[in-house]
């Protein structure tokens, strides 16, 4: 036999060898027998430091090809071990994408106020409002200055917040987004931006320092208190499900005028008086208003030309109102309990 047919039978029996590999590591061992440190045809290789030059040229040449071969051959294989590895996984342990997972007892749920703030975003998209954002921390413009609370206006004493280092605040209300409305969207426009907003706030059962609002704003052409009533009582019919007994009265916002408050009779003591309504039997759920001349043209909008209505809802208050909870602290205290109570 001569060297090059030796080479070729040994790259014969490597394939034969080679494809015989169950796993990665019987592919190394065996591998090894032929172009490892003491392989067969690495000793061919090695021994050809004895042959003519004219000899190390063609057997080298075949040799060195035969190694390179191999070496392919060994990575193919590899492969195929690979895939026929997670075939087999694949059919002995079928699982089914679709099937429902099981429920936990410990499984979260959405939180009451964000369900509620779901279905006031279905009702008012429905009316053809869209749906605004703003950040929480916001300038001293938006929340203040442009909202008409101007200057050292006594009005922000209603509303003390958290400042920032860089002169910004944590915003005291979504009517922050009123503002961004009316310097970015093209009157006419309806929108409702819903969000969490902070206050410097003593707590109590119907005040937290951290609560979430959503914001209602319409502007258009001969905009009426009659159209902000409509829009009010279908929200408060559509999210209660029942007749609530309102009442309107005066309120005073600087971004408003005129301004009122749009109270509900207490749903969680019918009226009689409880620590939530602080015994009144009424509670201020949606103060409300014929935006502010001064506020349109802050916002780059002619005021002669332009009108609206805003009003601003507390969603802790109207979840209150809505499941009879008497201390707005159970809310947001993560009590698991509490919440595992809402769950849909
Ligand atoms: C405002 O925040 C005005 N921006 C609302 C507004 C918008 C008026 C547009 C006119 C036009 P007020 O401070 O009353 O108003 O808060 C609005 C609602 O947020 C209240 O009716 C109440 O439901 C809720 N709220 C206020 N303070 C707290 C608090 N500390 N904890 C929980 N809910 C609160």
């Amino acid at each position: 036999m001569t060297l090059i047919e030796e080479i070729q039978s040994i790259y014969e029996e490597a394939k034969t060898t080679l494809e015989t590999s169950v796993s990665d590591e019987d592919l190394d061992t065996k591998k090894n027998l032929f172009i490892g440190k003491k392989g067969k045809l690495t000793s061919i290789l090695k021994g050809m430091a004895k042959l003519s030059v004219e000899e190390k040229k063609t057997a080298g040449k075949v040799a060195n090809e035969t190694q390179t071969k191999i070496e392919e051959f060994v990575q193919e294989k590899r492969t195929r071990i690979k895939n026929e590895f997670y075939e087999v996984k694949l059919k002995e342990e079928h699982f089914d994408l679709l099937r429902p997972t099981r429920l936990s007892e410990n499984q979260g749920s959405i939180h009451p106020v964000s369900q509620i703030q779901a279905e006031i975003e279905a009702i008012f998209t429905s009316m053809g409002f869209s749906i605004m954002d703003g950040p929480e921390v916001e300038t001293d413009n938006n929340n203040f200055e442009a909202l008409n609370f101007t200057g050292d206006h006594p009005a922000r004493d209603t509303q003390d917040t958290f400042y920032t280092t860089d002169g910004k605040l944590l915003r005291t209300h979504t009517s922050a987004i009123q503002v961004r409305a009316l310097r970015n969207l093209k009157p006419p426009f309806r929108i409702i931006a819903p969000g969490r907003v902070f206050r410097y706030e003593e707590v109590d059962a119907s005040h937290e320092t951290t609560f979430y609002q959503v914001e209602g704003m319409v502007v258009g052409k001969d905009i009426s208190i009659a159209n902000l009533i409509y829009t009010m009582e279908t929200l408060l019919s559509e999210i209660f499900k029942e007749t609530v007994k309102t009442r309107l009265r005066p309120g005073y916002f600087p971004f408003v005028e005129p301004g009122f408050e749009l109270d509900i009779q207490c749903l969680v003591c019918k009226g009689e008086g409880c620590s939530v309504c602080k015994h009144s039997g009424w509670l201020e759920l949606l103060p409300c208003g014929l935006i502010h001349p001064n506020v349109l043209e802050f916002g780059g909008l002619d005021s002669k030309e332009w009108t609206g209505f805003a009003f601003g809802l507390g969603l802790d208050r109207l979840v209150m109102m809505r499941y009879g909870i008497h201390d707005i602290r159970y809310l947001h205290s993560g009590n698991l309990r509490f919440l595992k109570q809402f769950k849909v």
